[in-house]
């Protein structure tokens, strides 16, 4: 019966696909980090290990759940602005001026100790602000500061090389390396007319990409590579627009605009499809909005995100995990949801169970959206579903349903 099992095969075929789509399902939730400090930086070396700054450094073993202030070493008149990890281990700490002098530190501890490390520009009228900062490895990285010089160094840090950009008095937003040779610098030159820069030389030299922008003083809020050829823009122009590359940057094409969406800050894309971009929206208040796109950037479907404020920085780790920080203290974190861990920490534990008897006995609210303790599925939340929790948890029975 050729028909029939044609049938069979396309329903076990969906049955799976929408197994795969079930397990997959990925959601945003803000994690409150125990700070009301402003974030400006996030590094995620790899899923678990990961810091933020704003002020100060934090760190997290967890993936993002919980959250440590990681500052001992540090004096406390310092205010530490970028941090960037090239591992778990190795990484730099950028802070803004103290006394004229940029203050940069090093670890290779993965943050237990810093040394303090000497600034590419001396005391003095030269001294200038850190902007954005790119490591390709443990050794390698270049450093963007106000006016027209990128530093590179070969050595973790210890000796910087300053190399003039080409355009005086530019001022950098974000700089990326994709390798030892192959860079971007975005931002404004004084002459507001060139958002971005690029090397082929790794820093040495640069030239200018044309972006065929009428508007004047239109400037790169952020960049991201995923390659040598591919890459998009974040651009303040008439609004905000996002621009695409295939080829490196030497064609530029305007993928979507828009003159009242969100405020958008940054972007991060996972391959060359899938992206997404951290910003603000007032609503009645500013809420941080996320905002994915599955088109190279084309489209856009915001997320926004109650409690949060102010989304400043977005680091995805794959299509199903990332992390934003806000200005107001909060980390969010986007990660697959798990069927019954009303407290998402990605396990199905007796805290789960205990949060579910609160909710029906005490009527506390979840920690996460509700539907995540409808384990059995019939869109209500109630005692039944703390009858198949606790057997889940102690008799390794399986939910009825899943998502
Ligand atoms: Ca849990
Ligand atoms: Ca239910």
């Amino acid at each position: 019966m050729p028909i029939r099992k044609s049938v069979l095969v396309i329903t076990i075929g969906l049955l799976l696909s929408l197994y795969g789509v079930a397990h997959s399902k990925s959601a945003w939730r803000r994690v409150d980090s125990g700070t009301q400090y402003f974030f400006t930086s996030i590094s995620a070396p790899d899923s678990l290990n990961l810091w933020v700054a704003g002020g100060v450094i934090l760190r997290s073993t967890d993936g993002g759940n919980s959250w440590g202030i990681q500052f001992d070493s540090l004096p406390s008149y310092i205010s530490i602005g970028i941090v960037a990890f090239a591992d778990s281990l190795n990484g730099w700490a950028l802070g803004e001026l103290c006394c004229s002098v940029p203050i940069s530190y090093r670890t290779s501890d993965g943050g237990r100790t810093w040394n303090r490390l000497s600034c590419p520009t001396a005391n003095g009228p030269n001294a200038q602000q850190v902007r954005a900062v790119s490591f390709i490895d443990t050794l390698s990285g270049w450093l963007a500061m106000d006016g027209d010089t990128v530093y590179r160094t070969r050595d973790a840090g210890l000796t910087w090389t300053p190399n003039f950009v080409g355009v005086s008095g530019f001022s950098p937003f974000q700089i990326q390396f994709v390798d030892s040779l192959h860079g971007w610098l975005g931002g404004l030159g004084n002459d507001g007319l060139t958002p971005l820069l690029y090397s082929s030389d790794g820093g040495r030299n640069w030239e200018i990409q044309s972006l065929n922008l009428n508007d004047t003083l239109s400037r790169v809020i952020d960049l991201d590579f995923i390659d040598r050829k591919m890459g998009w823009l974040l651009m303040a122009v008439a609004g905000q627009r996002i621009y695409r590359t295939t080829d490196g940057g030497t064609n530029w094409t305007a993928t979507h605009g828009e003159a009242d969406g969100p405020i958008r800050k940054a972007l991060d894309f996972v391959d060359e499809s899938k992206g997404w971009i951290a910003g603000t929206k007032f609503f009645g208040g500013f809420v941080s909005v996320i905002s994915n796109s599955m088109d190279s950037g084309r489209s856009f479907v915001d997320t926004l995100i109650q409690e949060g404020s102010s989304a400043q920085k977005i680091k995805m780790f794959n299509e199903n995990i990332g992390w934003a920080v806000d200005a107001l203290g909060g980390i969010l974190k986007y990660a697959p949801l798990v069927l019954g861990d009303v407290n998402w920490d990605g396990n199905l534990t007796l805290t789960d169970v205990v949060l579910e008897l609160n909710k029906v006995f005490l009527d506390e609210p979840f920690p996460a959206p509700e539907q995540m303790g409808d384990v059995n599925c019939d869109a209500r939340f109630s005692a039944a579903d703390i009858v198949w929790l606790l057997r889940r948890v102690f008799l390794q029975r399986p939910f009825p349903c899943s998502l």
